[in-house]
C-alpha cells in the first residue's frame, strides 16, 4: 500500500517577524498543500494521512479553507485521513465542520473512531482534539488479520503527562497498528519500530519560523505487512537557515557582504536567495568602524528574500598594550594571552579569544547571562 504522511501545515498561520511578506507567505505554505497534493497523484498514492494541524486556527479564513478542500477533492484516487490538532480542534467554527467535505476526505472524531476500506485491505483508527488540550485516552487494540492498520494521532509521544495528548512506548506497543502517523512535533523523526508498529513524526513540510530550520517534507512510500518502505521528500517552498559569520578579516561593508553571499551561494546553491536567513555577525574585525552593518543589512536585503542580522562584531583590540596595564583588566589579558599561546589547536585558541572578549566585555558591564 502506498502512503504519504504529513501534519502540522498550520496554514493561515500570521507570522509577524515577516512583516510585508507575511501575506504572501500564508499563500505559500497553501501552495505547499497543493504541491503535496499533486505528489500524491505523481506517486500514485493510495492514502494520505495527515496528523493534524494542517490549519493554524479552526476559524481558518474562508480564503484558505475552499482551495484546501477543493485540492483534495481533485486528487480524487488518493483516500485522505485527517485527525484535527490542538491548533485547528475540531469544534462548531472548526472549517472541517462548516464547509461540505470532499468524499474522498475522512476526519476522525474526537473518539477513536475506525474506518475499513475493504478494497485496499486497509483499516484505520484516529483520534481528533476538538479542544486545544486532549487528555490521553486509552483505545482498544486494532483488529490483528489481513488488514494493515493505520493509525493517526497528533500527539505528544513520550510524555507521560501534558495536555496534547501524551502517548507511551506501552501505549505504541499495545495499539495494534501497523503504522502510527504522528503529528504535532514539527521536528521530522527517522521511521522507527516499537513492537510491531513503525511510526514517526513528518515534521511540518515547510518551516514557518526561525525554530524550524533546514529542510522539510513528508514521508512518502509503501507499506504492508512484511515492513515500511518510507522515504523523505522535501517539499518546503523555503528554507530557514541560522547562521553565524566570523569577519574577523572583512576590512570594510563590500568586504563583509562578499564573504556572506560567497558563503550562502556555496552553501544552499544557486536558489540560495530564495531562503530565510538570521545572521549572528561575530569577529573582530581591524577596523571596525569600516563594516556599517546598516548598510550591511540593506545590501542583503536586496539581495535575499529575508534577512535579519544580530550584530555582536567586537573592535579588535591592542592586547598586548591591554596586557602590560596594571590593573585587574591587564592581568586577566595577561593571563588568558598565556592560554592562547599554549592552545592546542585553532579551534581552543578561537575559543579562548572568544573568552577574553567576551571578559573585558563584563570588565565594562556589557555581558548577559546565556550571551551566545
Ligand atoms: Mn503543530
Amino acid at each position: 500500500m502506498k502512503l504519504l504522511h504529513t501534519a502540522d501545515l498550520h496554514i493561515g498561520a500570521e507570522l509577524a517577524y515577516l512583516e510585508n511578506l507575511r501575506e504572501g507567505r500564508k499563500y505559500e505554505v497553501l501552495e505547499t498543500f497543493k504541491n503535496i497534493c499533486t505528489l500524491c497523484v505523481k506517486e500514485n498514492v493510495e492514502f494520505c494521512l495527515i496528523s493534524g494541524d494542517l490549519f493554524d486556527s479552526n476559524a481558518a479564513a474562508n480564503e484558505f479553507a475552499e482551495p484546501v478542500f477543493r485540492y483534495i477533492r481533485d486528487t480524487k484516487n488518493t483516500n485522505f485521513l485527517y485527525v484535527a490538532g490542538n491548533h485547528d480542534p475540531l469544534n462548531a467554527s472548526s472549517a472541517f465542520k462548516k464547509f461540505e467535505l470532499p468524499e474522498n476526505l475522512i476526519v476522525f472524531g474526537e473518539d477513536y473512531e475506525t474506518v475499513e476500506f475493504p478494497e485496499y485491505k486497509v483499516r484505520a483508527t484516529g483520534r481528533s482534539f476538538s479542544h486545544s488540550s486532549m487528555e490521553f485516552c486509552e483505545m482498544e487494540k486494532m483488529p490483528q488479520d489481513n488488514f494493515i492498520n493505520l493509525l493517526l494521532l497528533h500527539a505528544d509521544f513520550g510524555a507521560s503527562d501534558g495536555a496534547y495528548n501524551p502517548i507511551t512506548s506501552a501505549f505504541v506497543e499495545n495499539c495494534g497498528a501497523d503504522y502510527l502517523a504522528l503529528g504535532h512535533i514539527h521536528k521530522r523523526t527517522a521511521v522507527e519500530k516499537i513492537g510491531n508498529t513503525w511510526l514517526s513524526y513528518c515534521g511540518c513540510p515547510d518551516g514557518q519560523g526561525f525554530d524550524e530550520v533546514g529542510e522539510k517534507g513528508v514521508y512518502v512510500g509503501i507499506l504492508n505487512k512484511d515492513g515500511c518502505r518510507l522515504h523523505f521528500t522535501p517539499c518546503s517552498s523555503r528554507i530557514h537557515v541560522v547562521k553565524k559569520f566570523d569577519l574577523s578579516d572583512a576590512k570594510n561593508t563590500e568586504d563583509a557582504k562578499k564573504t556572506i553571499l560567497d558563503a550562502l551561494l556555496f552553501e544552499h546553491g544557486e536558489n540560495y536567495d530564495r531562503n530565510l536567513y538570521k545572521l549572528t555577525l561575530v569577529g573582530t574585525p581591524e577596523n571596525l568602524s569600516d563594516i556599517k552593518v546598516p548598510e550591511l543589512l540593506t545590501e542583503l536585503k536586496s539581495k535575499l528574500y529575508f534577512v535579519k542580522i544580530k550584530n555582536r562584531l567586537k573592535q579588535k583590540l591592542d592586547l598586548d598594550l591591554l596586557s602590560k596595564e596594571i590593573s585587574l583588566k591587564g592581568l586577566f589579558v595577561n593571563r588568558m594571552l598565556e592560554k592562547i599561546k599554549v592552545a592546542e589547536d585553532d579551534a581552543d585558541k578561537k575559543q579562548l579569544i572568544d573568552a577574553l572578549y567576551l571578559g573585558l566585555d563584563a570588565f565594562d558591564g556589557e555581558v548577559a547571562y546565556n550571551e551566545d
